[in-house]
């Protein structure tokens, strides 16, 4: 496709309105729950293995990191949510630092939602993909680690999905970080949303 990836580079990270960079660009951001693959997501779409720290361990990402994508966009990760061996006061500051972020942010476009393919869309999935158009932001859901899956089982579960969230199954993206498919359909969703 047209949009190539020149140059993606971290811009900051924050916990506080105050600490985020001006919105002047669009911007998409990368929710979901920890360990999910947000972040090794976000590496595999700019195609750079390590801009973006990932860890088998869940809670790696705890603050609200922004890059610089083609000086076009801002791509946000956020710390994942949803896991017990997380210490409570990660998880207690959570709900305000993503609120205070979803709040604040006129430039943000659109809010990717990662899930797990195996496990579809969770209770707390849910929760985010139904704030998102309160705070004017579409979601796109995105199921990850379909590598983990045979390719019969994949489009098993893509409709099984579908169906459960009264979507056409042509709309899930399956994605897979470590293979690299659903790249092209995730970032074509993205620029369209972000006007680009
Ligand atoms: N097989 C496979 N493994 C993946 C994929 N995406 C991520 N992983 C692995 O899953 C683990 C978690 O990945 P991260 O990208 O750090 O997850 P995260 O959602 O950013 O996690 P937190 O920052 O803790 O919220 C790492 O061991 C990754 O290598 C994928 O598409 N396929
Ligand atoms: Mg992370």
């Amino acid at each position: 496709m047209a949009w190539r990836i020149h140059n993606a580079e971290f811009v900051t990270s924050a916990v506080k309105p105050e600490g985020f960079p001006p919105p002047d660009r669009p911007e998409v951001a990368f929710g979901g729950r920890s360990n999910v693959g947000k972040s090794s997501l976000i590496n595999s779409l700019v195609q750079r293995k390590k801009l973006v720290k990932t860890s088998k361990r869940p809670g790696r990402t705890q603050t609200i990191n922004f890059f610089n994508v083609n000086d076009a966009l801002y791509a946000v990760d956020l710390p994942g949510y949803g896991f017990a061996r997380v210490p409570d006061e990660v998880k207690d500051a959570w709900g305000p630092m993503i609120e205070g972020y979803l709040s604040q942010r006129p430039n943000l476009r659109a809010m990717v939602v990662v899930m797990d393919l195996r496990r579809g869309v969770e209770e707390d999935d849910f929760e985010l993909i139904m704030a998102a158009p309160i705070f004017g932001i579409q979601p796109i859901m995105v199921f990850t680690k379909a590598d983990k899956l045979s390719r019969n089982k994949r489009q098993q579960r893509r409709r099984e999905l579908a169906r459960d969230i009264e979507a056409d199954p042509g709309e899930l993206i399956l994605f897979s970080s470590t293979e690299g498919f659903g790249r092209d359909q995730l970032w074509k969703r993205i620029l369209y949303l972000c006007g680009i």
